[in-house]
């Protein structure tokens, strides 16, 4: 693995600030989320925001990725390219949002409820929203970034689910992908696991399966999608590794979650 980046405390400045940016992003978006929108409509409003608020974003070309955002619904794991396709009463989707702001980056997503989705669907979603609270409390100065996956993937075999091996988190900051490479899944073999330091800025991002942890790239090169096609959803926060622990740079302060109005969430109250 190569070397991590530790960022400067001014460096650290512009890691929150844009950070902060992607979170209000997603908190924008939110009440679009509904059954009948499209996903390029939603890409449509992340952009406008992300622009307005003097930032690009960052998936928009990046490694030719064509749109402004991933919007992954369903059976989709990760990188979903917004379409025409509206969105149905039941249906789940990721939006992961990332933008670039003087120069540095922030990387944060949430799965949504579309209207009113299945006891499964919803059962998934909260076990993935835990998933990342459980990796994020994994991390302090000191220990190894395997604790990561490790408390992931017993959160989610605890509860019937299954952890997505191919894609991982990633360090972030004047790149969109930095090292470390972050697994969400527990250590299998060998190989480097370096200790959490102070100034270590990483996403944490666990894609949670309903079924098998296994995925397959569709023909488009991008959309990624569950191998036996079963639902997948997906949480995800910027974090930086403190003298005494974490702070979720992209944290949304309790607010949002699902788009639908009148689906409670015990963990984060409604937007208002
Ligand atoms: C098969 C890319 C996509 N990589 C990461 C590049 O937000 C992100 N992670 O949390 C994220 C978003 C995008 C991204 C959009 C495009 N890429 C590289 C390699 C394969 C791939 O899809
Ligand atoms: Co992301």
């Amino acid at each position: 693995m190569s070397k991590v980046v530790i960022k400067t405390a001014e460096e650290i400045e512009k890691c929150r600030a844009s950070c902060r940016l992607a979170a209000d992003t997603l908190l924008h978006v939110a009440p679009s989320v509904k059954p009948g929108v499209t996903t390029l409509e939603l890409n449509d409003i992340v952009h406008g925001y992300i622009v307005e608020n003097g930032a690009y974003p960052s998936p928009l070309n990046y490694r030719g990725f064509p749109k402004s955002v991933c919007t992954s619904v369903n059976e989709v794991v990760c990188h979903g390219i917004p379409g025409e396709r509206p969105l149905r009463d039941g249906d789940i989707v990721n939006i992961d949002v990332t933008v670039r702001l003087d120069g540095f980056h922030g990387d944060t997503s949430a799965t949504f409820y579309v209207g009113h989705p299945s006891p499964e669907a919803r059962h998934l979603t909260e076990v993935a929203r835990e998933c990342l609270a459980a990796g994020i409390a994994a991390v302090e100065p000191g220990k190894r970034l395997s604790a990561i996956g490790e408390a992931v993937e017993g959160c989610a075999e605890a509860a019937g689910c299954s952890v997505v091996r191919d894609y991982v988190g990633h360090g972030i900051g004047r790149e969109f992908h930095e090292p470390p490479q972050v697994s969400h899944a527990r250590k299998r073999g060998s190989g480097a696991d370096p200790r959490f330091q102070p100034g270590w800025v990483f996403t944490i991002e666990p894609m949670i399966n309903a079924g098998v942890w296994q995925v397959e790239l569709l023909a488009d090169g991008w959309t990624v999608v569950t191998r036996d096609r079963k639902l997948s959803a997906q949480f995800e926060h910027t974090i930086l590794v403190t003298r005494d622990g974490v702070e979720v740079l992209t944290d949304r302060g309790g607010r949002l979650l699902v788009g639908s109005e009148d689906v409670g969430v015990p963990s984060e109250p409604q937007l208002s």
